[in-house]
């Protein structure tokens, strides 16, 4: 499972970097739901199996002109959950109620945001409607979803993608108007 984060607006946590700080402990604390059987309280709970992407500045693609850079990184998780349709719905109504945490607004498509929280796959489970797509449909063509998985494992193969994150990074650098993303050095609360 992966699941992306992106911010490019403030929210009453304050400034992008303020936001994603914010909102990670309480995605991880999320994240350990996933974990059935586990009977410790979520604040003491171990998320060994979650791991995070650095933070990297990334310049907007789509959306309206002038809209800020964005912040963007990547979770990886290894539930044990098995991945079911409704399990993935529920999970996808708890990502927007964090969203919703952090003033998340929808004014417009790919328009800037306070908190974006996507669900880019869940093992093998496939989905096709608005709702929930699954394997996310643009994960494969975004530099700003390449480059944090890239960063956690140079050998990750996306589902769907018959190359590695870091070669269609790559291959982006050439066809993609925007300019590559920068990673940012580590952070308080977030220092990978
Ligand atoms: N939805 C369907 N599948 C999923 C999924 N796998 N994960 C539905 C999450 N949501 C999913 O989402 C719109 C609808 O998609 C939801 O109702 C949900 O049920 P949204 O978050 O309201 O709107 P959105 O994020 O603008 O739409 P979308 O289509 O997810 O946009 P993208 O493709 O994620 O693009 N540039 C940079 N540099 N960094 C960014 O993070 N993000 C976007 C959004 C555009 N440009 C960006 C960035
Ligand atoms: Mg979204």
């Amino acid at each position: 499972m992966a699941i992306a984060l992106g911010a490019n607006l403030p929210s009453p946590a304050g400034p992008p970097l303020a936001t994603l700080q914010a909102a990670r402990p309480l995605l991880a604390e999320l994240l350990a739901d996933l974990e059935p059987g586990v009977v410790a309280p979520p604040s003491t709970r171990p998320c060994s199996g979650l791991r995070w992407s650095p933070l990297f500045r990334t310049a907007p693609v789509g959306g309206p002109a002038g809209q800020p850079d964005y912040l963007n990184a990547v979770v990886l998780v290894n539930p044990t959950h098995p991945p079911t349709a409704a399990a993935a719905l529920a999970l996808l109504a708890d990502l927007q109620a964090l969203e919703q945490r952090f003033a998340r607004e929808r004014r417009e498509h790919w328009g800037p945001r306070s908190l974006d929280l996507d669900l880019l796959w869940w093992g093998e489970l496939r989905s096709r409607n608005e709702v929930l797509t699954l394997p996310h449909p643009r994960l494969l063509e975004r530099a700003f979803v390449l480059a944090p998985l890239a960063a956690i494992d140079a050998q990750l193969t996306p589902p769907g993608a018959r190359a590695t994150a870091t070669q269609l990074l790559t291959q982006l650098r050439h066809t993609s108007p925007e300019p590559p993303p920068t990673r940012l050095p580590g952070q308080p609360g977030w220092p990978e």
